[in-house]
């Protein structure tokens, strides 16, 4: 059950107190009676409030009270950008949540655009938590139209926290990303390695993350920022130009094309499942955690091996040709996840049978 400052004040004054650890007879008494004169998946919601804080309804009248607060607060949480890969699997994983993003699809309630009017577009919430997903995600792109990118990327961001601000919405999770590293100095890249993007992309979507933090300190926000190293899904679109290399890969090996490799194919990265991104997001959403978050697996796996795995599970005769190296690319990159494990993130990424799973099953 999802919290805003309000509903938690009323919460702790007229209706819960802390008691000592309550045992599981408590736990089903309190449950089935709620469950008498209640739906069962509000009840379920109410219980998964109640029970990890440890909180006891202590009188009958509490209870009503409680209940009647749940049904009357209709208590959301934003995702933006939920038409997108990451967005889409948060849409699934996240309850409670609304989707809201420019281009209509099945996880998107809310269709329009995060530079618009908020005000109006989200009058029928109350917004207690912020996922904001929602970006202009290509490099090139930024390359080409610096304006377009930050236009979307950090005043889109700004528009948002306005909101976030205006309406008193307790949490904000900011989807940033590795490219506000640019040239790694040092391996693994942990949260405080500098920041030096090569692209408007990474510098955008650094800044937007600063705005975010900065949110945090002058208003009270909880802000998470998490950054993801290279996500993988099945939902990666490989007809766009820009997408990344797993599913560039997949699509030619699956046509029997050969794979193009820019460089020596020397070159690494830490490939993480979009399952492990939207877990730690969760945690930090759940935890209520601040400050930055690294999110990847703690290895790199060169395009090379990327290539042969892909290949192999193809089981296609696909060849490789080595073209000239892209411009501006990195040479590795991976991630310290150290400061992602203290608040419980455990990646399950597993190259090879991730990649059998979403595209060769
Ligand atoms: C990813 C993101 C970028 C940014 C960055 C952060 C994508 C598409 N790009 O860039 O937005 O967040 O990470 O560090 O997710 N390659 C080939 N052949 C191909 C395609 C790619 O050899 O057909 C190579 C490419 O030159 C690079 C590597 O594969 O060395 C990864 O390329 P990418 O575009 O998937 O991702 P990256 O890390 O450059």
């Amino acid at each position: 059950m999802p919290e805003s400052r309000g509903y938690t004040i009323q919460l702790e004054h007229t209706c819960v107190r802390k008691t000592p650890p309550l045992d599981r007879s408590h736990y089903i008494l309190v449950g089935a009676c709620l469950e008498s004169f209640l739906k069962k998946d509000v009840v379920t919601e109410f219980l998964d409030y109640i029970f990890p804080k440890n909180l006891c309804i202590h009188s009958h009248n509490h209870m009503v009270n409680v209940i009647t607060m749940i049904y009357l607060t209709h208590l959301m949480i934003l995702i933006t950008g939920s038409s997108g890969q990451l967005g889409s699997y948060l849409m699934e994983g996240v309850k409670n949540s609304v989707g809201m993003d420019i281009i209509p699809s099945n996880y998107t309630e809310i269709v329009g655009d995060i530079r618009g009017d908020l005000e109006n577009m989200l009058g029928d919430y109350e917004i207690n938590a912020i996922i904001h997903a929602a970006a202009q995600v290509s490099v090139v792109k930024s390359v080409e139209n610096p304006k377009f990118d930050s236009d979307n990327n950090v005043m889109g961001t700004i528009n948002l926290l306005e909101y976030a601000r205006k309406h008193d919405v307790g949490q904000f999770i900011y989807i940033s990303s590795a490219a506000i590293y640019g040239e790694p100095q040092y391996l693994p890249i942990d949260e405080d390695h500098p920041k030096q993007p090569k692209s408007p992309y990474g510098l955008s979507k650094l800044t937007g993350e600063r705005y975010s933090l900065l949110y945090g300190e002058l208003y009270g926000i909880k802000v998470a920022s998490v950054r993801p190293f290279n996500i993988f899904s099945p939902r990666q679109d490989p007809s766009n130009p820009y997408s990344g290399v797993i599913s560039i890969f997949v699509d030619r090996a699956k046509k029997g094309k050969e794979l193009i490799i820019y460089g020596d194919g020397t070159q690494t990265r830490d490939f993480v499942n979009v399952h492990d991104v939207v877990q730690l997001i969760k945690l930090a959403l759940e935890k209520k955690a601040e400050g930055v978050y690294n999110c990847g697996t703690g290895r790199e796996t060169s395009i090379n091996e990327l290539a042969r795995i892909i290949i192999s599970l193809s089981g296609k005769d696909v060849g490789i040709k080595y073209g000239a190296p892209r411009a501006g690319d990195i040479k590795r990159s991976y991630a310290d996840i150290k400061r992602a494990k203290e608040i419980g993130y455990v990646p399950t990424t597993n190259l090879k049978e991730d990649l059998r799973r979403f595209f060769f099953r």
